[in-house]
């Protein structure tokens, strides 16, 4: 099963730590084609490497968007890169799972929440506790 989680990168790296461990939870049910987004030297003002770096970036990870069976993104922390992802996720009719912190005091974006059809596209509250129980019930959903 090939997954590719979205997290934010430029949007801001404070939920980093949390994206590392949602990584290596996906982990134990395929292959993670977007495990970069959970390491801790993969930071929001980071060089920004040659000209036509961020067209590279783009065009592989729409790639691996095309390529993945499952889409996971964390969305509590605004990032336009995820949200561009999760609608290229719509787009291609992918298997969706969004998981949003209430505790963080934010509001999840209408566009987001909205997008979700309790089918191919959940959005899930959740805290950090229930991480382990949600993905495992989302993987068994799919078997
Ligand atoms: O707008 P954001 O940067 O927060 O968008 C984050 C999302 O876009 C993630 O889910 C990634 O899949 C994708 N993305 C954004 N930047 C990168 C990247 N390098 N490498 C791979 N995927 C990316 C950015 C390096 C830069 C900080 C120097």
């Amino acid at each position: 099963m090939n997954i590719y989680f979205c997290g934010s990168i430029r949007g801001g790296r404070s939920d980093q730590q949390l994206y590392l461990r949602i990584v290596r939870e996906l982990q134990r049910y395929g292959s993670v084609l977007t495990e970069h987004v959970g390491s801790a030297e993969l930071s929001a003002t980071g060089e920004e490497g040659p000209a036509g770096a961020d067209k590279a970036i783009h065009d592989r990870d729409l790639e691996w968007l095309q390529q993945a069976d499952v889409v996971v993104a964390e969305v509590t922390q605004p990032s336009l890169g995820v949200g561009y992802e999760l609608g290229r996720a719509v787009d291609m009719n992918k298997k969706m799972l969004c998981l949003f912190r209430p505790s963080s005091g934010r509001s999840l974006s209408a566009m987001i929440r909205g997008a979700a059809d309790g089918e191919r596209r959940l959005v899930r509250d959740y805290c950090e506790d229930e991480l382990e129980s949600i993905l495992e019930e989302f993987f068994s959903s799919l078997k």
